[in-house]
């Protein structure tokens, strides 16, 4: 358990900049576990799509907690767990946050869109994409710290995603940092570096800033760590690839483009059975050798 915990805290505290991919279920979770990633970031998003339901508090907080224990069941990669709103009012967030305690969660992001959430990037379709106010996600960010001081906190604004101007997103941002939060997000649907940058140049503690860039474009991930971000979170990119591919490949039955134009992209059964077995042998030699 202490492992992973130490993973995180160490990546944290050594390295300057990390770049941490989206998972969603054990099979993604392994996956980035065994390419050494320091970090995952559970995506509520990327969840609630293996579930087929919308990224608007559809999914309930225990199908959530249920799917976190059985990616802990798998893999000890240390995890981000994005909280989304935190499902709720105070009381809803600390029965997740007591839940994920039993859970060896390292982190957590939790983000100032107002119950129910919609996606950041969705349209809202009539209804306001409202947040809370800085006082009640102060007082949720301060009771989070206050019960939970080992959780490293990650508090996430969606101030630009809502249209407010920059300087709105960095007052909110103070806020939460007095609040406790140790991190911060302030999302935005930007695309260009330039853009990027204008937040690292308002924010005067560039280290504590972690960005999800899921709109950006023309740009590398070093690109961003040269401007200053600190933390780098690749949200859905996987399992958005993962669609693409399981589309083609249906596409590719239905057009009877033939057996060797399928197997093209595909890894082989034994690419499987090695990936898996391998867990398993492990788990095997460490029982007997306790
Ligand atoms: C998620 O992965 O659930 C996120 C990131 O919140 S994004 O959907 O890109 O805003
Ligand atoms: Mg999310």
């Amino acid at each position: 358990m202490e492992a992973s915990t130490n993973t995180l805290l160490h990546a944290l505290a050594t390295d300057k900049q990390i770049t941490i991919p989206g998972i969603f279920d054990p099979l993604s979770a392994k996956i980035a576990e065994i390419m050494g990633f320091p970090a995952a970031w559970v995506s509520g998003f990327c969840v609630s799509t293996s579930f087929f339901m919308p990224d608007e508090n559809y999914m309930t907080v225990d199908q959530y907690i249920n799917r976190l224990s059985e990616i802990r069941r798998i893999a000890t990669i240390p995890l981000i767990v994005d909280c989304d709103e935190g499902y709720g009012d105070m009381i809803n967030t600390l029965y997740l946050l007591q839940n994920l305690a039993k859970l060896d969660i390292q982190a957590i992001c939790i983000e100032d869109n107002a119950f129910p959430k919609i996606n950041s990037f969705k349209e809202p379709n009539g209804t306001r994409h409202a947040l809370e106010s800085v006082e009640s996600f102060c007082h949720k960010l301060y009771n989070i710290k206050r019960n939970f001081p080992e959780l490293i906190l990650i508090a996430r604004t969606e101030s630009m995603i809502v249209g407010e101007p920059l300087e709105s997103a960095i007052i909110r941002g103070k806020a939460y940092k007095s609040a406790g939060a140790d991190f911060l997000v302030i999302h935005s649907k930007n695309k260009r570096l330039s853009e990027f940058k204008l937040i690292v140049d308002a924010w005067e503690d560039p280290d504590s800033l972690v960005v999800i860039p899921t709109l950006a474009e023309d740009l590398s991930f070093m690109d961003l760590k040269q401007i200053g971000f600190r933390i780098i979170i690749l949200a859905n990119q996987v399992l958005r690839s993962g669609i693409h591919a399981m589309c083609s490949a249906y596409g590719k039955i239905k057009a009877d483009a033939g057996i060797n134009e399928l197997n093209k992209d595909t890894v082989p059964m034994k690419f499987i059975f090695d990936l898996i077995d391998n867990h398993y042998k492990k788990e095997a030699l460490c029982s007997i050798s306790k």
